[in-house]
């Protein structure tokens, strides 16, 4: 059996619950060709992928997935690509609010993600979910962590990529689309299901 290490956050910007989590709390134990290690990582920059790496130094996953909130998207979106840079509306959990700095200095503009970005978004909508590729995970910690991740696993043979989930709707303001945890839960396993 091939082993997958998966993270969530914990909450940030001032809510109680950060749907990554809730969701990848509830994963099973194995799905498909997969055992699973579910781990809930810091929503702090730098920190985060620390915590993914130091876990992956011990457990030898083949692919590493971390999944993340996206308030205000309306799909699952497999994320394509980090950028070396990272730019914070708002403090992260430590208080960090870094503005237009490197996530690491001198390294590549962009790594692209090394799972399978297209079929995991088919098979979120095979799932008769909304799932699409997203082109950007941001600039803030769940882009920083994605980043981090490629740039220590380059290419194969440990792969890494990043999915951004909608809001609950107990988080979602009035009109903003949000996704129930089941949905979501059933996006994810969808999406492992195709890790290859
Ligand atoms: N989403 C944030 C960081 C933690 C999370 O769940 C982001 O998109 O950067």
């Amino acid at each position: 059996m091939k082993h997958l290490l998966i993270t969530g956050f914990d909450p940030f910007g001032g809510e109680t619950v950060n749907p990554s989590w809730e969701a990848v709390s509830r994963l099973p134990d194995t799905v498909g060709d997969y055992r699973l290690t579910r781990l809930q990582i810091p929503t702090v920059f730098g920190l985060a992928a620390e915590t993914v790496l130091t876990a992956a130094a011990q457990d030898a996953p083949d692919v590493i997935l971390c999944v993340g909130q996206a308030g205000g998207r309306d799909a699952v979106t497999p994320e394509r690509i980090a950028i070396n840079m990272a730019s914070a509306r708002i403090p992260d959990n430590a208080g960090n609010q870094p503005v237009e700095t490197s996530v690491i200095p001198g390294a590549p503009d962009g790594m692209f993600s090394t799972v399978p970005v297209c079929a995991m978004a088919e098979a979120i909508t095979a799932a008769g979910l909304p799932g699409k590729i997203s082109n950007t995970a941001g600039t803030f910690v769940c882009n920083d962590t994605l980043y981090r991740l490629l740039h220590h696993y380059p290419g194969t043979p440990v792969r890494g990529g990043f999915i951004h989930v909608p809001w609950l709707p107990e988080q979602a303001t009035e009109g903003a689309p949000s996704m129930p945890l089941h949905d979501i839960i059933t996006a994810l396993t969808a999406a492992i299901g195709v890790l290859g």
